[in-house]
């Protein structure tokens, strides 16, 4: 597989407030970069890599203005950074690539999974399924949600468990979009809302907790997991950076205690690349600005999982 990366600088989906958005967006695909990143893809995995070597701000598409909507905050800035994004990744996997994104935070996956099932519903005549590894469901409505931060939200997009007629505000997510929440299998959840643990119950959507990772060992739950999925499915890795515990990956967020540890984070990307059915990898949340000490094991940590997912193997 050749590869197209994206780097998105964008962290909107967690504003606190309406202003711009905070110097240092662009930090966590630019250290990921300067830490060798595409290097080591294209020298130690021998891969081919197309990357237009810009980091993504959108501030091109910065509304004039951009009043609460239903709760969510900046949701015109969201939905179209998230709509380009989509083009983006629907080019690159349109062309047969396998699309690595480097967040951002995870409101940018209501673009890249948005753009691979598009692509793959055309090129190939399936539907995708997604692993969203992740403290976090991530599965809030605007209407659930307590924080309106738009990071809360992409699954509830994604699935049409959320929908939004308004163009400019996810309008524009249309069914070949959309991603069956069959298809859909949690891993390493800790910090789930209330409303979020109804949707995942009513709606039967697999879920591996860290209680599960506990009792089962990581290797029985990636058969679980794999198992649920189906072989020969396509498969999109959405991967967050705060599944990792703090300890291995300070530098997000949004971090929980009680989380995978590196090689449990690893071993995740490395069963899926085994598959062979890796189309699209997107790594979020990773946040060098947020704990200077501590930036550096997260940006390690981040390159490692891309590696892994890759299809890099410890012998
Ligand atoms: C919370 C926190 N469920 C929310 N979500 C986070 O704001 O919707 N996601 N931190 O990463
Ligand atoms: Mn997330
Ligand atoms: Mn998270
Ligand atoms: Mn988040």
């Amino acid at each position: 597989h050749d590869l197209g990366v994206v780097a998105v600088g964008f962290s909107g989906g967690q504003a606190r407030t309406n202003s711009c958005p905070k110097p240092g967006v662009d930090a966590a695909p630019m250290a990921l970069i300067e830490a060798g990143l595409i290097k080591q893809l294209e020298e130690d995995l021998e891969k081919k890599v197309t990357y237009d070597g810009k980091v993504h701000a959108y501030s091109e598409l910065l509304p004039t203005e951009d009043p609460d909507y239903r709760g969510m905050k900046r949701p015109k800035f969201a939905s179209a950074v998230t709509k380009e994004v989509s083009e983006q990744v629907y080019t690159h996997a349109k062309a047969g690539k396998l699309v690595v994104t480097l967040g951002g935070d995870h409101s940018i996956a209501i673009g890249t999974v948005s753009g691979t099932a598009k692509a793959i519903r055309e090129r190939l005549g399936r539907e995708i399924a997604v692993i969203w590894v992740d403290a976090h469901a991530d599965i809030n409505t605007p209407e659930t949600s307590d924080s309106g931060n738009i990071h809360g939200m992409p699954v509830a997009f994604l699935t049409g468990l959320a929908t939004e007629d308004r163009e400019d505000v996810f309008g524009w997510l249309k069914p070949e979009h959309r991603l069956s929440t069959k298809k859909l299998v949690y891993i390493g959840l800790r910090d789930i809302d209330k409303g979020e643990k109804k949707i995942l119950r009513e709606h039967g959507i697999k879920a591996f907790s860290m209680h599960d990772v506990d009792r089962h060992g990581i290797g029985k739950i990636m058969d679980m997991a794999l198992g649920w999925i189906g072989s020969d499915t396509p498969i999109h890795l959405s991967f967050d950076i705060d599944a990792l515990d703090p300890i291995y990956a300070p530098s997000t967020g949004t971090a929980v205690r009680g989380g995978l540890t590196l090689r449990e984070g690893d071993f995740i990307c490395e069963c899926v690349a085994e598959t062979g059915s890796l189309i699209a990898l997107d790594l979020v949340e990773v946040n060098p600005s947020l704990d200077e000490q501590g930036a550096s094991d997260t940006v390690r940590a981040g390159l490692s999982i891309v590696r892994c997912a890759l299809g890099d193997t410890l012998l």
